[in-house]
């Protein structure tokens, strides 16, 4: 039996990838920060299948002794501050954890365990202000938030350490990927949230920032598959994960509305709000997933109207329930 650590397994992605390799037998650990509250919302239908170990980015002990603990065979390290948004309030919290945790966790494997294998979940802000359309594994970096930076840091440590000290460590460019299970401040799960409640009457209008950003948006179930597939291979890689395709937070209101039945969603929507615009944005992304597509045998599964429609969906079944209870 095939043992992982996942590190950010109360994220949404931590939450797929567990259900998946758990599926595929493996014995799958976890680590997670203390809190005064459990934040094991998203892990709860699986917890008793999996093992939980006490650890922060920001503690290299606590990382070494999850490692012993676990003893994996692969790491895949999710964790990291991961809202954009929040990077230009917290830049220095969020290169110690989304940059310095990851030298961390691979200082932690070179010295406890090389055969190790690594993935690190690197992302599609790294591309920032485009300098290709569409971006693939060799189009330069630009990133524009303290958060794109800290990740440009953290694919580079883990190319280094691949070429320094011959570990088997991935990144996965990872472009936006959503679900029911997304955190409540993106803007995807933002909007299905708000059209739920609008739609049920329980709120009235959905204020939001820039609405002509355009994003790849796919399905966080479909990209776990990835990560998984690329620590399969003979030999470490990048790889660029994608839909190909492009759309505007306009486009994912408008469809999001439409799916139930309200057409002139304008109504109900507040664009350009200041404290959702960022001093720096991110115009326009969109992923070429060509070599994941050759050499992983990896497609995407669920495409934008699908997504929208799903996450909609859920919404308006998570707001039903709440009212029962
Ligand atoms: P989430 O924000 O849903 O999850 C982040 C996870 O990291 C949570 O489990 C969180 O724990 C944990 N975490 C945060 N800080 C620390 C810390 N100091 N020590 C230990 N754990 C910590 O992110 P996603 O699941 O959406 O994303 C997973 C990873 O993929 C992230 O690294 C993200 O930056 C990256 N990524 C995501 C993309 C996306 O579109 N979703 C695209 C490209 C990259 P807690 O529950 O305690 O807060
Ligand atoms: P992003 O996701 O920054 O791409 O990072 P987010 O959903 O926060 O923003 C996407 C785009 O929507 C615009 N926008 C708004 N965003 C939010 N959050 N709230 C709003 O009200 C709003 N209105 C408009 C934003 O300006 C932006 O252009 C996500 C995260 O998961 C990262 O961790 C990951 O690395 C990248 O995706 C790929």
């Amino acid at each position: 039996m095939k043992k992982a650590l996942v590190t950010g397994i109360t994220g949404q992605d931590g939450s797929y990838l567990a259900e998946f390799l758990l599926d595929k037998g493996y014995e799958v650990y976890g680590l997670t920060r203390r809190t005064s509250t459990v934040n094991n919302e998203r892990i709860k239908h699986i917890q008793d299948k999996i093992k939980l170990i006490q650890g922060d980015l920001l503690d290299q002990t606590s990382l070494s002794e999850a490692l012993k603990e676990s003893n994996p065979d692969e790491v895949y390290n999710l964790a990291a501050q991961s809202f954009v948004k929040t990077s230009w309030n917290q830049p220095v919290l969020t290169g110690e954890f989304t940059a310095l945790g990851v030298t961390r966790l691979l200082e932690g494997i070179r010295h406890i365990n090389p055969e190790i294998k690594f993935y690190q979940a690197s992302s599609s802000e790294m591309f920032g202000k485009v300098t290709e359309i569409p971006q693939k594994e060799t189009t330069r970096f630009y990133p524009r938030s303290p958060y794109g930076v800290a990740k440009v840091y953290g694919h580079y440590a883990t190319v280094n350490y691949r070429e320094s000290y011959d570990l088997f460590a991935c990144s996965g460019i990872l472009f936006n990927h959503e679900s029911p299970r997304r955190g409540l401040e993106f803007v995807t799960r933002k909007i299905t949230n708000a059209v739920s409640k609008i739609y049920l009457g329980k709120q009235e209008k959905l204020e939001l920032g820039n609405l002509e950003s355009k994003r790849d948006w796919g399905f966080a179930g479909d990209y776990v598959k990835a990560m998984w597939a690329m620590l399969q291979q003979e030999t470490p890689d990048d790889y660029v994960i994608s839909t190909g395709e492009t759309h505007s937070v306009r486009e994912f209101v408008e469809h999001a509305f439409k799916s139930v039945g309200i057409d002139n969603w304008e109504k109900y929507v507040i664009s350009d709000k200041e404290e959702f615009l960022r001093p720096a944005e991110v115009d326009s992304l969109v992923g070429d997933y060509t070599k994941a597509k050759n050499l992983l045998k990896w497609e995407p599964e669920v495409k934008f109207k699908e997504l929208v429609e799903m996450m909609v969906e859920a919404d308006l079944e998570l707001e039903k329930r709440n009212d029962n209870s």
